[in-house]
């Protein structure tokens, strides 16, 4: 299903008036405001191609309707996200879920939809139908060297797709590790999976990434051979200038401080990006802002302190990218509010008197400092997001338009019960 842009045009002036009043006062209110809009304007979240089917648990998955069913229905959801928020403008392929047929077309529908190939992924933590070794023990750790080629000959094939389809990174998440005190050797484990970083570095072009994402546990319980930002720096900084630390929200264990990992990623110049999402618990996969929007606002607060002061373009220099799973929402929906939540926490971040902040911080006047922070994050910037939309000739509101417009009935009148596959 393709939006018809002059539907949303006719949509938004409905809302028009009663915006424009508001957008009248915040740019007098807020002295950034036009500057901040400008920026919000060209920022774009990739979606990932796994996250457009209701998710699901260990214990069941209750799928909805009307989801995609192939890659192209999938572009076209992401297409459809962009349509509405102008800022999903790229969507993220995992390989093999998303093996194109044909590159030329997939390309050109990319291109119809204004949509860019952001960073592909590999998958070496499932057995595919007919492949030789299993990588129940590992993967790029495994003891058997011929289990180690297979997982770098994979990855290496990840890279050729994406080569063909323009992306310019790969994101390599390994759920290698152990399930028991003993089952491993961590030196050895760690030596294994770093030669055969290597091997894939090696086949890297010129100007791409190899993105290294951690995560402290699931599904290795006792040990997870990339389990933390300083294993995954250890790695990037041995592998050299081409690979970065990948920080994905949920993998951290409880309360990490993960605006600090972030702030020293960026002074190390090792910042890949991030996968967003939210947690209350472990890596729960929610809807990015839901659970813990002060903890998104620091990070993003940090993100930009870091980017501006390595002069980073804040849109193409790290790969952002939502990484959450859907189980009682429908995906669209759900990825709507999460961008939205994403924008908000770039926009508070982008608000932030940095100067006075500086000035309280070498003051050690920590009151002050909070309260930059905090009335930062209590000011409302929420019309200035959605001026960021219209100027990009999306929906004033997004959420809105879907249900008076009956997306979800529709995409179920052209896909039938289709339910999408989905972790
Ligand atoms: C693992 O939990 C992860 O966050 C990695 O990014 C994967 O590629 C993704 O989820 C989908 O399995
Ligand atoms: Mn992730």
């Amino acid at each position: 299903m393709i939006l018809d842009k002059n539907q949303i045009h006719h949509f938004n002036e409905k809302a028009l008036a009663s915006h424009q009043a508001k957008w009248n006062y915040y740019k007098n209110e807020i002295p950034n405001a036009e500057a901040i809009v400008q920026k919000l304007a060209k920022f774009n979240v990739a979606i990932p191609s796994w996250a457009l089917g209701t998710g699901g648990t260990r214990f069941g998955r209750f799928s909805g309707s009307g989801e995609p069913a192939s890659l192209e229905d999938k572009m076209e959801d992401v297409g459809l996200l962009h349509a509405l928020n102008g800022a999903s403008g790229a969507i993220s392929l995992h390989i093999p879920w998303d093996i194109p047929s044909d590159y030329e077309a997939i390309q050109q529908k990319a291109a119809s939809l204004n949509l860019k190939f952001d960073a592909v992924n590999s998958n070496t933590f499932q057995d595919q139908p007919g492949q030789p070794l299993s990588y129940k023990f590992g993967s790029l750790q495994h003891v058997n060297t011929a289990v180690r080629q297979q997982a770098i000959d994979h990855n290496i094939e990840v890279i050729n797709h994406g080569v063909k389809l323009g992306s310019k990174a790969i994101t390599v998440w390994l759920s290698d590790g152990s399930c028991f005190p003993g089952q491993l050797n961590f030196r050895k484990a760690f030596q294994n999976t770093l030669e055969s970083l290597q091997a894939i570095y090696a086949a890297l072009p010129s100007d791409w990434k190899l993105f290294v994402e951690y995560k402290a546990f699931e599904p290795n319980f006792y040990s997870m051979t990339v389990g933390d930002w300083g294993q995954s720096l250890l790695y990037a900084n041995k592998l050299g200038p081409q690979a970065y630390t990948l920080v994905d929200l949920g993998h951290h264990l409880p309360n990490a401080n993960i605006e600090q990992i972030v702030s020293l990623l960026l002074m190390e110049g090792k910042l890949a990006g991030f996968h967003f999402n939210d947690s209350k618990y472990g890596d729960d996969d929610l809807t990015v802002g839901s659970i813990k929007p002060y903890q998104l606002y620091l990070i993003f607060n940090e993100l930009v302190e870091g980017m501006d002061a390595r002069g980073m373009d804040h849109n193409h220099d790290l790969g952002w990218m939502i990484d959450a799973s859907h189980n009682v929402k429908d995906p669209l929906e759900d990825l709507l509010q999460s961008v939205e939540a994403i924008m908000l926490a770039y926009a508070h971040a982008l608000l932030t008197d940095r100067a006075a902040l500086n000035t309280a911080q070498d003051n050690n006047d920590v009151v002050a400092a909070q309260e930059i922070l905090q009335n930062t994050f209590r000011t409302d910037v929420r019309t200035l997001v959605a001026e960021a939309r219209l100027r990009n000739g999306a929906a004033l509101q997004p959420l809105q338009f879907y249900r008076k417009q009956q997306v979800r009935q529709q995409l179920i009148k052209d896909r039938g019960n289709s339910k999408a596959s989905g972790l």
